[in-house]
């Protein structure tokens, strides 16, 4: 008799994308059964579950899960779930294309605010030909919070630029090209010499409200705040209050503590506040899917595959 399918159950919050995502999941790979979670849904008996910030239904009812695949690098909208079993193991993308764009944007943000390219687009309006002085580099030291998959690949991106760069983590490491820094010990020598603040860290019980006014009041005068990580490591309040005191220059920021950012939120109205919809990186379709299913496969062997979240960390 031939042996039945293994299957692989994809959840995410809004049903139209988790249809999108078991579509294109079964395509790549067909020896498995892959479900469309629903609301509701019974066991299936799936031995995998594919996901992007699952309610925790997902977990309660599919109790036979051997490993959980993230859609995405951060894993704070499944480490949270009180049905995740502490000794299912997580994985989580890694880079799948998200570090060059992160490097983009940090170097677009950068460059936008130290050489007035505002300024010059107001100016243009009224055919007004008028130059800024010179920008130098040393006037804006870049510090970036996470020196990960994407924080190291930014860091090395941004330095290249000529700009003065030191990364801060939680363990030591050994990097040349930038100065480095890591625990909370080592925090404050950081932002002391931070003028652009770069946030690629996790969100963990450790770094939730990280961003507050004790952090921010430790940056160079006229700092910038660029947070590309979670809105979760910002306290609103203190960032709000540190634009009016003129502390912050200006926030560059992509995801906040309630997505969509609702629309009577300060933020939107604030003239040295400029707004993205998370999408400072996106995941990239093939490369998730060559990831996931790469790890799946390897599972299925008996073999590790990589992304391996640390239940002890949450990262
Ligand atoms: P990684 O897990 O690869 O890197 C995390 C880094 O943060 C590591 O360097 C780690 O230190 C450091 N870190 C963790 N906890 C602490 C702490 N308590 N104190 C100091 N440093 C700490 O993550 P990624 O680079 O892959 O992703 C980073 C985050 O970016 C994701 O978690 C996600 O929230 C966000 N993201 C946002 C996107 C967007 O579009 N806005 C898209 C993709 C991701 P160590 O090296 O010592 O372990
Ligand atoms: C991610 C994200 O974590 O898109 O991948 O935010």
């Amino acid at each position: 008799m031939k042996e039945a399918a293994v299957k692989v159950i994809v959840a995410t919050p809004v049903a139209a994308e988790t249809e999108r995502w078991q579509g294109i999941m079964q395509a790549a790979l067909p020896e498995f059964e892959v479900i469309a979670w629903r609301p509701g849904m019974p066991d299936t008996q799936a031995r995998y579950a594919i996901v992007w910030s699952p309610p925790d239904e997902v977990f309660r009812n599919q109790p036979g899960l051997r490993a959980v695949f993230n859609l995405g690098a951060g894993v704070d909208g499944i480490m949270k779930l009180p049905s995740l079993t502490a000794d299912t193991p997580v994985y989580r993308l890694q880079d799948a294309g998200m570090a060059g764009q992160m490097a983009e944007y940090v170097i677009h943000s950068i460059a936008e605010l130290s050489r007035g390219f505002e300024i010059y687009r107001r100016r243009q309006k009224e055919a007004a030909w008028s130059p800024l002085p010179a920008v130098r580099h040393a006037e804006w030291p870049v510090g970036i919070m996470g020196l990960g998959k994407l924080g190291s690949h930014v860091a090395q991106s941004v330095a290249a630029m000529g700009y003065p760069v030191a990364g801060w983590a939680r363990s030591p490491r050994e990097d040349q090209s930038i100065e480095t820094f890591h625990g909370d010990g080592q925090l404050e020598a950081f932002l002391a010499r931070t003028r652009v603040l770069v946030n690629l860290l996790p969100l963990t019980a450790e770094t939730a409200g990280i961003i507050n006014a004790a952090l921010i009041a430790k940056l160079k005068p006229h700092a910038v705040l660029i947070n590309i990580a979670r809105g979760g490591h910002v306290v609103d309040a203190d960032v709000l209050a540190a634009l009016d005191s003129g502390q912050l220059q200006s926030a560059v920021l992509d995801v906040f503590n309630d997505e969509p950012l609702p629309q009577d939120h300060p933020y939107w109205r604030h003239p040295r506040v400029r707004i993205t919809p998370h999408v400072a990186a996106v995941t990239l379709e093939d490369q998730a899917v060559q990831q996931i299913t790469e790890g799946i496969r390897l599972l299925e062997r008996g073999q590790q595959a990589p992304g391996l979240v640390a239940r002890d960390t949450g990262y």
